[in-house]
Formats: structure tokens, C-alpha cells, sequence
């Protein structure tokens, strides 16, 4: 007879951030997604929790046509469970016929990946943003990212800003960018609901038709600027090469990749763009790629204590190559 004892439970996923496993249960025929929230980054696990059961809610309410993540309560009713040891954990239910990919290959995956998050987004315009808490405090404040990277700067772990002087000065040349938000603010940018973590892998998608199936990961959920989300879009579906290769003189901005997800996303949503919004999409590209430029580099700096690393100077390829790509993004908007 097969029990609970014999379930395998194997890593899943790529995140970088929170621990990922497969729980399946073999000849019970059942699969869970069970996940330990890295509590140095998410500071405060009920918030996250709390911000996923409120959208959930919201969603089943609406007549949103993808499917929902929520997550599963334990037997006391919980849906994060706190190990004496230390460590939040959380249960999810797995997904049957889905697939993710990790990079795009054609206009169709971008079309359909920027039309989920756009459904997911436009289903939320609704709900009012005071019901989800900050989950990381000024996670896309890009002049808090500029700072940090000033003090990195300062800590100079192991002395690596002198084998970073271009990219240091690179970003520090462009810190327009750093302020571009905060001008569009001033001109009444709307505070919405964004997911924060717009990548590929982020939408479950449909392994027979391809379509959008399921928006995935909400713990970056939290009140922000949609031009983050089409941002974080353009940052990882356009480019030729993943955002750490090293090869950086074949990074390019795929053209037809780009235009698929802005016609996906707006196809979706645009009903409840404003004007500003439509009119800055690109920024958005300019700002998040800013910005994930600012963060490698900050950590690289000092001594590689958000991202994890493959191998020493994992942080400041990735952190040339995002540069590399901000540089071919400025050509285009120019
Ligand atoms: C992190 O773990 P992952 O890959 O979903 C990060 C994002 C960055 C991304 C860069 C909470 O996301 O903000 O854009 O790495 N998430 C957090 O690859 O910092
Ligand atoms: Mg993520």
C-alpha cells in the first residue's frame, strides 16, 4: 500500500530567491508545490500570505478567466507554517497541463505571457490598493536602489570596485533614470496593483495551446507603477541572451518579441490605461533595466548577499550584461 511516507519531494522551479519542491505522491496520484519563503528577503511571510489570499478572493469574485493560485491551509487552518527550527513554509496546489519556459522564443509566447499578466492586472485595476500590504518596503523605488549602490560602493568588499570602474561610472552617467518615476508621479502616474516580478517563467502556461494558464509568484505583489511590470516584460522576454551571459556583443533587442508583448499586454488591459501610462511603456523598459543594473552591481559589490551566485563574479556579469541591454533599449527609444 503506498503512503504519504513513500512521496518524493525534488527541487523545482529556478527562482532565486525562495526554496522550490515537488511533492509527488506517486501511486496516491497527488502533486503539491510546497515552497520555504526566504525570510531575510521577505521580511514579514504574513504579508505575502495576506496579499495572496486577498487577490485569490478578489479573483474568484471576478470573472477572471485564468486560473487562480491560492494557497493550501494546513490542518490548523494555516496557510504558512512557522518550523521550530526557523523557516516559513506554504503549500500550494500544482497545476496539472502546465508548462513554464524559462526564456522566449517567439512572438506568440510573448503575446500570450504579456496578455496573461495584462488579464491578471486588469482584474485587479478593481480591487482598491490599500487592501495589499508592502511586502518588500521601496522594492522599486529606483532612488533607494541608486543609494544602495552608493554604499556598496562605500563597503568595496574585497576591493571589486576597482575591477567595476566603467560599470560604476555607466550608472552613475544615466541616473536620470533613477528619477524618471518619481517625474511621472509628479504628473499623476496612477498607484496600481503590479505583480513585480513579470519574468516568462512567472505564467503557467497551457502545454497543449500555449496559452496563458496561470500567473504565478505574487510575493513581489504590492502597490507600484504598471510601467514596473512592462518593464520587468521588456527587461527579460526582448533580449537575445538570458541576463547573465557573459557574450554581451551578441545582446540584442528582438523587435518582433517586443511589439508581441506590448500588442499581448494591451490587448488585455489598455481599458484601464491612462494616457501616461500608454505613453511610457518603453520607459518602463529603461527604468527596470536601470534599476536590475543598480541591484546586481550594488550586491556584486557588496560581497554577493541577495542574489545567489554560480561562481564569484556572477553578480558583475550579470550587471555588464543588463547595461549592455539598457544601452541597446536607449537606441531604440532615442
Ligand atoms: C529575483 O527569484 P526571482 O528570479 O523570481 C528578484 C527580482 C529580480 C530577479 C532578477 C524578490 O527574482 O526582483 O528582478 O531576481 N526578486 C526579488 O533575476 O528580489
Ligand atoms: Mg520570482
Amino acid at each position: 500500500m503506498p503512503t504519504l511516507a513513500d512521496a518524493r519531494v525534488v527541487p523545482f522551479g529556478s527562482g532565486h530567491i525562495n526554496d522550490t519542491y515537488l511533492i509527488d505522491t506517486g501511486e496516491l496520484g497527488q502533486q503539491w508545490v510546497l515552497q520555504r519563503i526566504n525570510h531575510l528577503i521577505f521580511k514579514a511571510p504574513e504579508i505575502l500570505m495576506h496579499n495572496i489570499e486577498v487577490v485569490a478572493r478578489h479573483l474568484q469574485q471576478s470573472d477572471y478567466p485564468m486560473k487562480i493560485l491560492a494557497p493550501v491551509a494546513n490542518l490548523e487552518g494555516k496557510v504558512c507554517y512557522s518550523a521550530p527550527e526557523g523557516g516559513f513554509w506554504r503549500l500550494f496546489p500544482f497545476i496539472e497541463g502546465a508548462t513554464t519556459i524559462e526564456e522566449v522564443a517567439t512572438p506568440a509566447q510573448a503575446y500570450e505571457a504579456a496578455h496573461a499578466f495584462g488579464l491578471f492586472f486588469k482584474h485587479l485595476s478593481d480591487l482598491p490598493v490599500e487592501q495589499i500590504e508592502v511586502s518588500i518596503p521601496r522594492f522599486h523605488d529606483t532612488l533607494y536602489r541608486y543609494r544602495q549602490l552608493e554604499e556598496s560602493i562605500g563597503i568595496n568588499f574585497e576591493n571589486r570596485c576597482a575591477g567595476a570602474g566603467p560599470e560604476i561610472t555607466f550608472l552613475q552617467e544615466q541616473q536620470r533614470f533613477a528619477f524618471l518615476f518619481n517625474e511621472l508621479w509628479e504628473q499623476g502616474l496612477p498607484l496600481r496593483i503590479t505583480h513585480n516580478d513579470t519574468k516568462i517563467n512567472n505564467v503557467l502556461l497551457d502545454q497543449q495551446s500555449g496559452k496563458g494558464l496561470c500567473v504565478i509568484d505574487l510575493d513581489t505583489l504590492m502597490p507600484g507603477t504598471i510601467l514596473s511590470d512592462v518593464g520587468d516584460m521588456i527587461r527579460t522576454f526582448c533580449p537575445t541572451l538570458p541576463e547573465d551571459a557573459p557574450d554581451i556583443a551578441q545582446l540584442k533587442i528582438r523587435r518582433p518579441i517586443l511589439d508581441a508583448l506590448l500588442g499581448g499586454f494591451l490587448d488585455a488591459c489598455q481599458s484601464v490605461l491612462t494616457p501616461l501610462e500608454k505613453k511610457h511603456l518603453l520607459d518602463g523598459g529603461l527604468v527596470i533595466v536601470y534599476m536590475q543594473a543598480l541591484r546586481f552591481l550594488a550586491d556584486y559589490l557588496r560581497g554577493d548577499t541577495y542574489y545567489k551566485i554560480n561562481y564569484p563574479h556572477h553578480n558583475l556579469v550579470r550587471t555588464r550584461n543588463q547595461i549592455a541591454l539598457l544601452k541597446e533599449l536607449m537606441k531604440i527609444s532615442e
